[in-house]
């Protein structure tokens, strides 16, 4: 089962990772360089079933990702809770108010000028991949903002127009605004490879909670894949998944121990149900997931 290569990297972290101190104070298990490769040919997908993953929260952050948008509203409004946290601890930190987790999402939901002040993450995935900056230098020496790159729309251009390039990339790290961004980017680089009739993914991930965060950016990474591919008249090809740092925090010794004692269930595919105008139009109503029975969900805490 292509599953197996995802529970025998969390047991071989969990057994011969170096332990060691990280940003978040929790500590982690670790090692670097990792990669796992999958087949998506006939609507299959990396989709992990020894636990439930809520693969349309991901999918509507991908969604949300590719309008461009930075501030948590629109996810929490679909009821999407995965960013919560981190502008919740930068409220606490910067007013020193002690609000819950949960009135402060409430407060973004019902309040818009307090989410537009609050919510906002920073220059994050959305804003570079679809509004990259660029400045122009004038002749004095100052420069001037230049109209911004739709990294997005430039792939699907040249997925189409020059299949054969090396350099069909969709880029996360921009050095100079990392310092702005409430997280920077884990999944940070998407390189497309066109082979024949095939549409091929590598992305490579700098920094993978593997329990929490990899089921989740494996699905996102596919699905971008396969909305590529559908939006370039190809077929789906491979997801190769190559991670940096990538680690179990030992808070998550429930989940790992619970989820290496199961065994994968079944062999989930992904219909679309419509090709969109363009890679800008997908709906979350567009996706349908079958033969999805999973083994119930874990929970565990995210480490912020
Ligand atoms: N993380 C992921 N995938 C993601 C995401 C975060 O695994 O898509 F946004 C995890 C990796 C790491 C933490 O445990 O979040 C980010 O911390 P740092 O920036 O210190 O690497």
């Amino acid at each position: 089962h292509p599953e197996q290569q995802y529970l025998d990297l969390m047991r071989h972290i969990w057994s011969a990772g170096s332990e060691r101190v990280d940003r978040t104070g929790i500590g982690t298990r670790s090692v670097m360089g990792a990669m796992l490769r999958f087949d998506l040919a006939d609507g299959a997908m990396p989709l992990i079933t020894t636990k439930r993953v809520y693969w349309k929260t991901a999918t509507r952050e991908l969604l949300w990702f590719l309008t461009g948008d930075t501030n948590i509203r629109p996810l929490v409004l679909q009821g999407v809770k995965i960013w919560n946290e981190w502008p919740h601890a930068n409220y606490v930190k910067e007013t020193g108010e002690q609000i819950s987790l949960e009135d402060f999402v409430q407060r973004i939901a019902e309040d818009e000028a307090f989410a537009e002040r609050w919510g906002d993450l920073g220059p994050v995935y959305g804003k570079q991949w679809v509004d990259w900056p660029t400045y122009h230098y004038r002749k004095d020496g100052l420069y001037e903002k230049g109209p911004g790159i739709n990294q997005v729309a430039e792939l699907v251009e040249s997925l189409r127009n020059n299949p054969g390039s090396r350099r069909h990339i969709i880029e996360g790290w921009n050095v100079a605004e990392l310092d702005r961004m409430a997280l920077p980017p884990c999944h940070k680089t998407y390189q497309f490879h066109v082979a024949g009739d095939r549409l091929n993914c590598v992305l490579y991930q700098r920094s993978c909670d593997v329990a929490l965060g990899l089921p989740f950016n494996l699905w996102s990474a596919a699905l971008l894949t396969r909305m590529l591919a559908q939006q370039v008249d190809l077929l789906p090809g491979e997801l190769v998944w190559m991670g940096g740092d990538t680690h179990l925090y030992l808070n998550h010794a429930h989940l790992i121990e619970e989820q290496l004692s199961r065994e994968p269930q079944g062999h989930p595919t992904l219909e679309i149900m419509q090709r969109p105008a363009s890679i800008f139009d997908y709906r979350i109503e567009d996706f349908e997931v079958r033969d999805y029975t999973p083994h119930g969900p874990i929970k565990a805490p995210v480490a912020v």
